[in-house]
């Protein structure tokens, strides 16, 4: 069941986002016993993990979740979320349309990623628990991303959707989480700046603390 706390610190991680010398596992128990909310397996790009592979890794780094009893969620691959019995859904405006697996996902939890104004304003939230706003600043974790749209995006969005739960994306570190907590997000979510940190225990920490 969701609860937006849990978009206070949403790690999302692939085996493309993984150092050199580190596994995906390492990483992810670390932001785990740091204490990161949400958990999203996210495989992209020409190294990307397939098939039998893919699922294999899932049960893995969901089961590891279970442990910390954060949810894991599952970016675009509805047909993998459900085979899994992930925790939940993660698309993009490109994906597959929420109307079209919302049914199968009553008690899960469905994000939907929102980059502008005009995505907004023709997106159906009605069966959406969070969205996904940005890119706040430019990224080194997406290639296709658009522009990005700073914190002003998440208080404009805050305008029209009042309470409902929004999470910031995109380029978002220890430097810059103060504006995406001072626009009032719910949390922020991050690939490089805890895939990548050195300490991952200190930098989830850091994230932490403008969320309480
Ligand atoms: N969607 C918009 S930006 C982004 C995604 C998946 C990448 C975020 O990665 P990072 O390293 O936190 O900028
Ligand atoms: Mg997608």
């Amino acid at each position: 069941m969701f609860n937006p706390k849990q978009l206070q610190v949403y790690f999302i991680c692939g085996t493309q986002d993984i150092p050199e010398g580190r596994t995906i596992e390492q990483v992810l128990e670390e932001a785990l016993q740091a204490g990161i909310t949400l958990y999203q397996f996210r495989e992209k790009g020409p190294t990307a993990l397939k098939g039998e592979d893919k699922k294999q890794l899932a049960l893995k780094l969901k089961s590891l979740c279970q442990t910390y009893q954060v949810p894991f969620i599952v970016n675009d691959d509805v047909a993998l979320a459900k085979e899994i019995d992930a925790d939940g859904i993660h698309v993009g405006q490109d994906d597959e349309a929420v109307k079209a697996f919302a049914a199968e996902f009553e008690n899960k939890i469905i994000g939907l990623s929102i980059g502008n104004l005009d995505e907004y304003q023709h997106s159906d939230l009605s069966q959406v628990n969070y969205i996904g706003v940005g890119p706040m600043y430019a990224t080194p974790s997406k290639d296709d991303a658009s522009e990005p749209v700073g914190p002003s995006m998440i208080k404009k969005l805050r305008e029209y959707l009042d309470d409902f739960p929004i999470v910031a994306i995109g380029g978002i570190n220890e430097s810059n989480v103060a504006s995406i907590a001072e626009a009032d997000a719910d949390g922020i979510s991050v690939i490089s700046a805890i895939s990548r940190s050195d300490n991952i225990d200190k930098t989830v920490k850091h994230f932490l603390s403008y969320f309480k």
